[in-house]
């Protein structure tokens, strides 16, 4: 079982760039970094995270010795940590649902990102989850999950999320990706429903058929069964075309 050890800032640049420094330095797997506000949160493609006080951000060293191919995997795993933890924090009806690749949604907003660079031998795991604040002029629904009707503090959720993550690597290191894709694909958008997907060199929607073995998004477009490895993904319509 992976034990976290935490380290608690007031405020960090990013809390991926702290651990990557920590992990360049040795840190074991488990090495944990937690900062009440980041003043230069990042996304993926340097996007930025916003990240005032009153949300969970946090960077794991993670040490798995897995081959570089398969490191896209932790992030599926991340994603379903995530949902679990939100969920047991949620009011009974509200869920987290999942997107391709790693996104959270609790009623139709996205309440987590995930961001895993490697460093060196390690991997780092960038989770930032939304316990109070959703930020304003996002270009698609945010939610927060106080705002959802759960209650929660900060070092709660990190605790639950940090649980479910330790269970999730437990399933992983024993049995592999298959039983993190089947778990994924359960509270994913459900096979038919139409994604949109924004490609580096164009945009192509269609619909949603499943996730490869490696991870890698299925998507039948008029131009046959699609294999997409990067993209953002739009969810266009959640209901089964002709379903
Ligand atoms: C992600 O990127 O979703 C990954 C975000 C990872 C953030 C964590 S916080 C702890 C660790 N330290 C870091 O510096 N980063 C990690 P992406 O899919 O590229 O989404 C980024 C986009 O989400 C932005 O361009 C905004 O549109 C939107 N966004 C920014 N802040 C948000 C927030 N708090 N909640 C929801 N959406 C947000």
């Amino acid at each position: 079982m992976t034990v976290f050890d935490v380290r608690h800032y007031d405020r960090l640049g990013s809390t991926n760039d702290e651990a990557r420094r920590l992990a360049d330095a040795g840190a074991p797997h488990g090495t944990a970094v937690h900062a009440d506000e980041q003043s230069s949160g990042r996304g993926r493609l340097s996007r930025r995270w916003f990240s005032p006080p009153g949300n969970l951000y946090l960077s794991i060293v993670l040490r798995l010795d897995l081959p570089p191919a398969r490191n896209v995997e932790l992030g599926f795993l991340a994603a379903l940590a995530v949902a679990d933890a939100v969920d047991a924090l949620l009011p009974r009806q509200v869920r987290a649902t999942l997107k391709w690749p790693n996104d959270v949604l609790v009623r139709g907003g996205k309440i987590a990102g995930i961001l895993t660079e490697q460093a060196g031998e390690a991997m780092i795991l960038g989770i930032g989850l939304n316990v109070l604040h959703a930020p304003a002029g996002v270009p698609y629904q945010v939610s927060t999950i106080v705002g959802c009707g759960g209650l929660a503090t900060v070092d709660g959720t990190r605790e639950k999320l940090l649980a479910a993550l330790a269970s999730w690597i437990d399933v992983w290191r024993q049995d592999g990706f298959a039983p993190i894709r089947t778990a994924w694909l359960v509270r994913a958008h459900p096979p038919g429903s139409t994604l949109g997907v924004r490609l580096a060199d164009r945009f192509v929607t269609g619909q949603f058929v499943g996730i490869d073995t490696d991870g890698a998004l299925l998507l039948d477009t008029p131009q046959g069964r699609g294999r997409i490895v990067a993209g953002d993904v739009r969810l266009e319509a959640a209901v089964p075309v002709g379903g």
